[in-house]
Order: structure tokens, then C-alpha cells, then sequence
């Protein structure tokens, strides 16, 4: 108890410290992402044996795999805000503050940190590898929209082979973990025997991380691990959405319900007697009304609802 207060109080004073180094100048951004970093793994994390982590170089079946494990491990509904909501990015923790522990078990992270860097806890590893040119250009069209990337594929293609991008080298990334693929706490998958056997594959994935699937399931959860349906809800898994769900918007109510007289359930009466109060005061001399027909306008060359405040019975008011 004692020691688990001590933690947190180094863990806050780590993140006090690495705010601080952000601020100060762009030039210690390293060391405060460092100083994150070992906060995260050897102060925050906590490992527990039916942990389990997905594991990628970007975009190599991330999202796809998280969408498995959530319907492995649950009945699937559609209704979280985010897939991170159930299976965040571990190493982003560091600085968006969530609380890994408060989540239920088994807990499943994706993360895309190299063999080397990933905490050796207690937990299972699910690495996904993919064709490294089809990575290439997925990373390329994702720096496009994500990060407005100006330039062309080939410019891209240089620094990717070079490894000056986001995670680094897609060989030495690639090249750690298939040397530790044989521990038994790591199965190592490649994107392609997804797209050639989705069934086969999640039934490897499901026994090696213990997590029976009833007969019943199996046809809900082809249909909603398919590409079709995971296009259609997008937005539960984009990048982007994920940042703005951290921050408390919710996505998915731009286009809300499309009915009319929904304030119904919302206004209390004396909320309705203050809208049509007003509404009065400032537009009722027009004749525009929401019930029945509308009234016209008294001025002809006036389009209803313009030049009110110069009609003579428009209220004084300002
Ligand atoms: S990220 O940004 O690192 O989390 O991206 P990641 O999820 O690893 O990879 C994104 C690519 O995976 C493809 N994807 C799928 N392919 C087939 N079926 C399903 N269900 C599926 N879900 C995601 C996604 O389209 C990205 O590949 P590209 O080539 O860009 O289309």
C-alpha cells in the first residue's frame, strides 16, 4: 500500500517534470518522451498474466487485430465511443494520462514499440507483420491525411528504407520480434494469412490467448472483423477520432436524429414559455410560424425573416 502511494507520488512528479521539459523548449521533447516512457513501464504499468498485447510496426493490421481481441473478448457491440475505449495504445498512456489499471480483465493494448522497448510483464504477444511495401504505401497515404505530408511517394520511400519514420527502421522492427517468435508468450502473424484465412487465423489467435468462442459467434465476428463492416464504422477506429475521443467529443452525432420536435423531450415548460417569449418579442410581428402555413411577410419586397428590425412593429429592443 505504502510502496503502491510511493509509485504514484515519482509517477507524478516524473510527469510534472516532462510537462515541463515540453514546455521549456522543443529541443528536450526527447527526453521528456524518454522520461514518459520509463514512467509508463517501470511506474504505471503493472503486468498481469492474462494481459495481452498487439503488436505492430504501423500500419501492419492494427486496427483490424483490435477489432478481433474485441470480439473475441466481448459480445461485440457496436456502442463504445472508441476502440480505444477497450484496447488502448499502451505507449500512448505516457501522455494521455489514462489509468491502465482501472481497466478490466483481460486487458488488451495495441502497441507498436519494437521487441526491445516492449515491458516483458507476464502477459501474451500478438505480432502482425506485413508485406513491408504494402506498409510503405499505407504509411505513406497516412502521412498524407494524418500528418499533411507535402511531399511524394518517393521522398517517403527514402526515409521509409531508411527508417527516418514514425517507429523507426520496418526491417529492424520487423526483424526483433520474428527472432523471439518461438517464446511461447508470442505469436508471431502476418497481416496476409488474415486476408487468406480470417476464420482459420482467429481460431490460432483465440486458443493461444485462451478465450473460447461459442459455435454461435463465430459468423458475428467474420462479419464485423470484415473490411466492408469495419469501413462503415470508421470512425470507431481512425487515428484522429481516437485523439478527439480522448479529449471528451463524441463522435458519431453530427448527423443526430433527423426528426423535427425533439426539443419535446429537452425544453422544461418554463424553458418553452422563455423561447416563445422571445420569440415573440423579436419575431413574431414576421407571421413565420412552425405550425401550418406560413404567414407573409407585411412588407412584399422583404423576404420573411429579413428587415424585422426596421418594420414599424418591431420591437424596440436591441
Ligand atoms: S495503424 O495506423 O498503425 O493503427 O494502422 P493499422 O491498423 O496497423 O493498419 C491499417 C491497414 O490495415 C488495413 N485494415 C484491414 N485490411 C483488411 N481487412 C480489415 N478488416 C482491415 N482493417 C484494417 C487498413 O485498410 C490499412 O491498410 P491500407 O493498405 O492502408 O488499406
Amino acid at each position: 500500500m505504502i510502496l503502491d502511494s510511493v509509485r504514484r507520488l515519482i509517477s507524478r512528479l516524473l510527469r510534472a517534470i516532462s510537462t515541463l521539459l515540453r514546455w521549456a523548449s522543443v529541443g528536450l521533447r526527447g527526453l521528456a518522451v524518454a522520461i514518459d516512457y520509463l514512467r509508463l513501464v517501470l511506474l504505471d504499468y503493472r503486468s498481469r498474466p492474462d494481459d495481452v498485447f498487439i503488436v505492430t510496426y504501423p500500419r501492419s493490421g492494427t486496427t483490424w487485430m483490435q477489432m478481433i481481441l474485441y470480439q473475441l473478448t466481448t459480445d461485440g457491440e457496436m456502442t463504445i465511443g472508441h476502440i480505444a475505449e477497450v484496447c488502448p495504445w499502451f505507449e500512448r498512456a505516457a501522455v494521455n494520462r489514462r489509468d491502465l489499471e482501472k481497466l478490466p480483465s483481460p486487458r488488451v493494448f495495441k502497441s507498436h514499440l519494437p521487441y526491445w522497448f516492449m515491458p516483458k510483464g507476464k502477459g501474451k504477444y500478438l505480432y502482425v507483420a506485413r508485406n513491408g511495401k504494402d506498409v510503405a504505401v499505407s504509411f505513406y497515404h497516412f502521412y498524407k491525411s494524418h500528418f499533411r505530408y507535402r511531399h511524394g511517394f518517393e521522398r517517403f520511400f527514402k526515409d521509409f528504407m531508411r527508417g527516418w519514420v514514425v517507429y523507426g527502421s520496418w526491417f529492424q522492427h520487423v526483424r526483433g520480434w520474428w527472432k523471439h517468435r518461438d517464446r511461447p508468450n508470442v505469436l508471431f502473424l502476418r497481416y496476409e494469412d488474415l486476408i487468406a484465412d480470417l476464420e482459420g487465423t482467429i481460431r490460432r489467435i483465440a486458443e493461444f490467448c485462451g478465450l473460447p468462442i461459442k459455435p454461435e459467434a463465430m459468423p458475428r465476428i467474420l462479419q464485423r472483423c470484415s473490411f466492408d463492416f469495419m469501413k462503415q464504422h470508421e470512425l470507431l477506429f481512425d487515428h484522429a477520432a481516437e485523439v478527439m475521443w480522448e479529449r471528451g467529443f463524441t463522435m458519431n452525432q453530427f448527423l443526430r436524429t433527423g426528426r423535427m420536435g425533439d426539443w419535446t423531450a429537452y425544453f422544461t415548460p418554463e424553458q418553452e414559455v422563455s423561447f416563445d417569449q422571445e420569440f415573440q418579442h423579436r419575431l413574431g410581428c414576421l407571421g413565420l410560424s412552425w405550425d401550418g402555413q406560413m404567414g407573409q411577410s407585411r412588407n412584399p419586397h422583404t423576404v420573411s425573416g429579413q428587415g424585422s428590425d426596421q418594420s414599424p412593429q418591431a420591437s424596440p429592443r436591441t
